[in-house]
């Protein structure tokens, strides 16, 4: 019930074509996996200036639909598209504090955590600034994915996404375990620089 709300409101929003994505601060990461691997892609971050802002309608279920549905100004939008990542399987998708991807994107440190809070739900009170929901993979390996954040900013402040890193897991995010949900080895990388 409460999807199919989100779905009409998502379907409602996307038709009546506002679209103010192109104003207000964005960033960007290109996120590529380490040596051998097939993974490489772009994530982006819009922060609407003012009003309901749309994300594009590309089709998608729940989480992209979920997403414009709920990307009113004060939020942080954030769109992921990945490719060369094994079909159907779903991964974990973190903002990690340091703009490094060396050592095996190591470099790029913990969880951006400027709140100090314990690893949570990306929808939870209590959650490192950085904890997004899980990306799925469809069946040729490719993930669209949309979120949004009431925490993370594209503008300067303690929050601010720029010069930090995108940072792709091999399993999923559990949500609970700390300090990193469970999610294993880092296979893919992108440091965030605002454009
Ligand atoms: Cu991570």
């Amino acid at each position: 019930m409460i999807v199919r709300w989100i779905a009409a409101i998502a379907a409602a929003v996307l038709a009546a074509g506002c679209d103010t994505l192109s104003k207000g601060p964005y960033a960007v990461a290109e996120v590529k996996g380490g040596e051998g691997s097939t993974v490489w892609g772009r994530v982006t971050f819009h922060q609407p200036e003012g009003g309901t802002f749309v994300g594009e309608n590309i089709g998608y279920s729940a989480p992209i639909a979920s997403a414009a549905a709920d990307s009113s100004a004060g939020k942080l939008y954030i769109r992921a598209d990945i490719n060369g990542l094994q079909p159907g399987r779903t991964y974990a998708i973190h903002i990690h504090e340091k703009p490094d991807c060396t050592g095996n994107f190591s470099g790029a440190g913990g969880h951006f955590n400027p709140g100090g809070k314990p690893h949570g739900r990306p929808d939870a009170l209590e959650r490192h600034a950085g904890d997004l929901p899980n990306m799925t993979s469809d069946g040729e390996g490719v993930a669209v994915y949309a979120a949004t954040s009431n925490l993370l900013t594209v503008a300067p402040g303690p929050y601010s996404v720029v010069h930090r890193a995108v940072v792709i897991h091999e399993s999923p995010d559990d949500y609970r375990s700390q300090p990193a949900g469970n999610s294993g080895a880092r296979i893919a990388c992108g440091v965030i620089r605002e454009e």
